[in-house]
């Protein structure tokens, strides 16, 4: 899928007080921030036009835009998260997306998490998670299966999310740990398998053609070398300390 826009938001000064189940010191705001900046840059580089939206400091972790919703070419759709302190993340995010593309919005019957939502053509996988739920998947379902899509839930023992670690680089290849080789939902893709001790580099994003990875991930990243696609990396530490990686960051339309 060619992107041509993401839309992103300004990390809060007061971001360490989002959700975190990693046990790895609290982010510093500033280092988030110089972070972040170098994401809009490459994003930049890589022709794409870049919307910032204002920190939130009612929501601290707002600046992960991934999770409240996911953008088709059709109509976007606004999650209900399955953590009570970003559920008012999708009602911020509501007005830009409105701009773009009709809305639909998720009842609080069931939870998605938009980082469960991996999207691999038109088949949707999405994982089964502390944060997105079979009553999830299926309101999910009845809006995107009369569009084309199929939708199939994955098992995820551990991780946040599911594209924590698992995500779909184009060309029909995953990249994954060995926890999901095996699964029946995805055998009909290559499977490209990184060391569990690099798991965090699952979360790699194909924007236009080019792998953007985090820094310090040298198996990950030689195999993603050999994938002959360009590949840039980017210093992650204060993300990955609050369980943000690289395509939370952004809604890639
Ligand atoms: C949370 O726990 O919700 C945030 N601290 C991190 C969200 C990361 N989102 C994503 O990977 N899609």
């Amino acid at each position: 899928m060619k992107f041509t826009q993401v839309i992103t938001r300004l990390p809060a000064l007061n971001c360490a007080e989002g959700q975190t189940t990693a046990d790895d010191g609290r982010p510093d705001s500033g280092k988030t921030r110089q972070q972040f900046f170098r994401y809009i840059e490459i994003m930049l580089e890589l022709g794409i036009r870049v919307t910032i939206l204002p920190a939130e400091p009612d929501f601290p972790d707002a600046h992960f835009v991934e999770d409240p919703a996911v953008i088709l070419p059709e109509l976007a759709i606004i999650t209900h998260s399955g953590v009570l302190s970003r559920q008012g993340e999708g009602a911020l995010l509501a007005p830009e997306l409105e701009k773009y593309r009709p809305l639909y919005v998720m009842s609080d019957k069931g939870q998605l998490d938009g980082g469960d939502v991996l999207l691999a053509d038109k088949h949707f996988f999405i994982g089964m998670t502390r944060r997105t739920n079979m009553a999830g998947l299926d309101e999910f379902a009845t809006v995107v299966a009369p569009l084309g899509y199929r939708v199939t839930p994955v098992a995820v023992d551990s991780g946040l999310h599911l594209k924590s670690v698992v995500n779909y680089i184009g060309q029909n290849t995953l990249l994954m740990t060995s926890a999901y080789e095996a699964l029946p939902a995805f055998a009909g893709f290559r499977r490209l398998v990184i060391p569990d001790d690099e798991a965090y580099a699952g979360n790699t994003l194909l924007i236009n053609g080019t792998l953007v990875m985090p820094e310090g991930y040298p198996v990950t990243r030689e195999i993603l070398r050999q994938t002959g696609m360009p590949v840039v990396t980017l210093d992650t530490s204060e993300f990955k300390r609050m369980d943000g990686s690289l395509s939370c960051l952004s809604l890639r339309f």
